[in-house]
């Protein structure tokens, strides 16, 4: 028996409340990615973190459609039977037509069903299905495009699976397809090509010519209207793949992406403007004590610190508590994803920084992975030596301390001078020994595959940040993501950027950017920029926003080396913050997370479905843009607390007293119940233009 799946958003800390009701009692919602219960990069997080509200809405009639992946399966996923007599139904007869269909519950918030398909199982149908594709959409798949292969496989099972599904119902109800991405989209076109009783949808979380445009040496936003996409596509060899993402596009009944960048993008390379704009949620954590998200942030910073004392071994010659942790995270791709230019920044502010004789040291993390054959031996050294530094305090201190107590046991003050010992002496001679170092300490914590021709090291060679005693910037390349299980670095994602003090996201291509966004719901400021989605909706929201600790570098506009200069420029006023300042902010920036909530970003994707309904279905859904379609201009005020001029509202004095940078509480919640008042309005509810985001 369905849920009742109408549902109901309530004010979420000064939100507006979005009643919303649509009767779905008779309808099934489908949605299908390669990246379901599978990794491989941010729609993964979408589908992951927007499940939960979905499976609230939509209940038993929701299921999850993605390929089985063996190891995956294993550690996420619980196989159980089919729930719905009709799925089940279909299910059963695909694995009795040769096929391997999977039902399961998605180990993860929400408990989602999935059903998951063994594409390389039904391999043997992939040359007549080929045929099928260029007989009726003229697509032609290369033999030697295995990611294409896979495209058409998955393609024509959840076709079959959607087709089936329709006819094994024997009331049929009203199914919803929600697909993903190129890889998933030709199952859209089937459904439309058969005439399937399906309403579709399809989202693009970034085009395929986009991206391999912007990766080259293009001046890709001011030519959007020029490129010649048949030719392009056909240039890179991705021919087919963009055939396949247009035809999706072009026959969804409601095609979306998730930001406005990416929707003009669209509209130039795939030829249709999308409906509405899906932007991506993420599952806020609420902590009950409102400083807990500060707390975490000191504990992480330490492990990061314990980390930094072992790489930097005999040349830890800055002062820890006055030590910035920079990172840069995500897919390695050198400029789409602003490596470059955060490199350039950071010799900038590595000269600025020297030439101001300033006493803080930032050390800046590239976290993106490469091909490596493991860890290298100077970077494991360096936590053992910081480890046996560690043994040998303690192991003296223990000694010290029975010495100690024992004097005290017989009534007499200890003589100082006795309490270390010869041996003791010795020992910590050794220790000491073993952090002479005959090299600088390494920038690559890994040994790399393509060393010589690596982007970021060839970068580093080139500028010269090689962490040396004099440089006030340090550089850590760890180009594999982090793991609490590591030997090295034994932290998680969440951990990592909580004890950070600044993400930096420089990117070109980003049609959203989950790493900003996944900073500021942990509170920690960040640099992403206006040609990524996050940025430019960030903008469109808030007033002031690195007021806020969003700071949106301007990519669009300038140059390559005015966006470097002005890059530079935020990261040096970044340290020139007093760590008072610099706790007020993260409190600022942490306050800004309901916007990113899936609680309320998920209403846009309710509008899609509803949108899609109404189209294919006229006859039994109706769908009415909100009465506050038109309220486009609300933005999230600048802080009350900030003073007038910028320049003022960072605590940068030098006469500014290492007591009163630590008083982190004092006035700390004045501020922040100023600012709350004043962010206590509504924001704009979804358009079926999308939301207010121009362009
Ligand atoms: C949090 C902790 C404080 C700590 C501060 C360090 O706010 O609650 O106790 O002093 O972090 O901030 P910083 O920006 O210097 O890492
Ligand atoms: C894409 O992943 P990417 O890092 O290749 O999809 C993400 C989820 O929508 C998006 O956040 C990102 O900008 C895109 O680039």
């Amino acid at each position: 028996m369905p849920l009742a799946r109408s549902m109901s958003i309530t004010s979420l800390s000064g939100l507006e409340e979005w009643d919303e009701e649509f009767d779905l009692e008779d309808a099934v919602l489908f949605e299908i990615a390669w990246e379901v219960a599978n990794k491989v990069g941010g729609i993964y997080t979408v589908i992951q973190t927007k499940a939960r509200l979905t499976v609230e809405e939509w209940g038993e009639n929701y299921f999850l459609v993605g390929p089985y992946v063996e190891s995956n399966v294993r550690t996420q996923v619980e196989l159980i039977e089919p729930t719905d007599p009709a799925l089940k139904r279909t299910i059963d007869k695909m694995n009795s037509s040769g096929c391997k269909v999977y039902f399961g519950r998605w180990l993860i918030e929400g408990s989602p069903y999935v059903v998951l398909i063994d594409v390389a199982f039904t391999a043997w149908s992939l040359d007549k299905w080929k045929t099928e594709l260029w007989n009726n959409f003229s697509i032609g798949v290369p033999w030697f495009d295995r990611e294409a292969n896979d495209a058409v496989l998955f393609g024509f099972l959840t076709a079959w699976l959607l087709g089936e599904y329709a006819a094994q119902c024997e009331d049929p109800p009203h199914i919803l397809a929600h697909f993903h991405e190129w890889l998933a989209g030709l199952g859209l076109a089937l459904c439309r090509q058969r005439q399937l009783p399906v309403a579709t949808i399809f989202t693009t979380h970034a085009t395929l010519l986009g991206r391999y445009l912007c990766a080259g040496s293009v001046d890709f936003y001011n030519n959007l209207a020029q490129f010649n996409v048949d030719k392009e596509a056909g240039d890179r060899q991705i021919y087919h793949r963009y055939c396949l993402e247009r035809t999706a596009a072009r026959c969804a009944h409601v095609f979306t992406t998730v930001s406005q960048i990416t929707a003009v993008e669209a509209e130039h390379l795939l030829k249709r403007k999308p409906d509405i704009i899906t932007p991506n949620g993420l599952n806020v954590k609420k902590f009950s004590a409102m400083h807990e998200f500060q707390n975490l942030h000191a504990q992480s910073k330490n492990r990061i610190q314990e980390f930094v004392r072992g790489h930097f071994y005999g040349h830890l010659d800055f002062n820890l508590d006055k030590c910035l942790f920079l990172f840069i995270a995500g897919r390695y791709e050198f400029s789409n994803k602003g490596a470059d230019i955060f490199l350039e920044a950071l010799a900038r502010l590595n000269y600025l920084l020297r030439v101001n004789h300033s006493e803080v040291t930032v050390v800046a993390f590239f976290i993106m992975p490469a091909r490596t054959n493991n860890f290298n031996v100077e970077t494991l050294k360096g936590q053992a030596v910081r480890k046996q530094l560690w043994d040998t305090a303690h192991l003296v201190k223990e000694r010290f301390g029975k010495k100690l107590y024992e004097s005290l046991l017989i009534g007499q003050l200890p003589d100082v001078s006795k309490m270390l010992d010869k041996e003791d002496f010795t020992m910590m001679k050794r220790a000491i020994f073993a952090t002479q170092r005959q090299c600088q300490p390494p920038i690559c914590t890994h040994n790399m595959l393509e060393d010589s021709t690596d982007p970021i090291l060839t970068c580093i060679r080139r500028i010269g940040l090689f962490n040396s005693s004099s440089d006030r910037v340090k550089v850590i390349f760890h180009p594999e993501f982090l793991s609490s299980t590591s030997p090295l670095l034994p932290m998680d994602y969440e951990e990592f950027v909580r004890g950070c003090h600044l993400g930096v996201f420089p990117s070109y291509y980003e049609p959203w950017g989950y790493t900003p966004a996944e900073c500021t719901v942990m509170g920690i400021p960040s640099i992403s920029t206006n040609l990524s989605g996050f940025g430019c909706f960030m903008e469109e929201h808030i007033a002031d926003p690195s007021a806020y600790g969003i700071y949106i570098l301007d990519r669009r506009y300038r140059g390559v080396d005015e966006s470097c200069n002005q890059l530079t420029s935020y990261l040096f006023q970044f340290c020139q913050q007093s760590r008072r300042a610099r706790i007020i902010q993260r409190n600022r920036t942490e306050r800004l997370s309901d916007l990113l909530d899936w609680r309320y970003l998920g209403r846009y994707y309710i509008a899609a479905r509803h949108m899609a309904l109404a189209k294919a279905f006229p006859d039994t859904y109706y769908y009415q843009p909100h009465e506050s379609d038109t309220n486009q201009g609300f933005r999230y005020p600048r802080p009350a607390s900030v003073p007038p001029s910028p320049s003022l509202s960072r605590h940068s004095s030098p006469h500014h007293s290492e007591a009163e940078e630590d008083d982190d509480r004092y006035d700390e919640d004045e501020e922040a119940e100023k600012d709350r008042v004043n962010i206590r309005q509504p924001l704009p509810l979804p358009s079926k233009k999308g939301p207010a985001v121009p362009y």
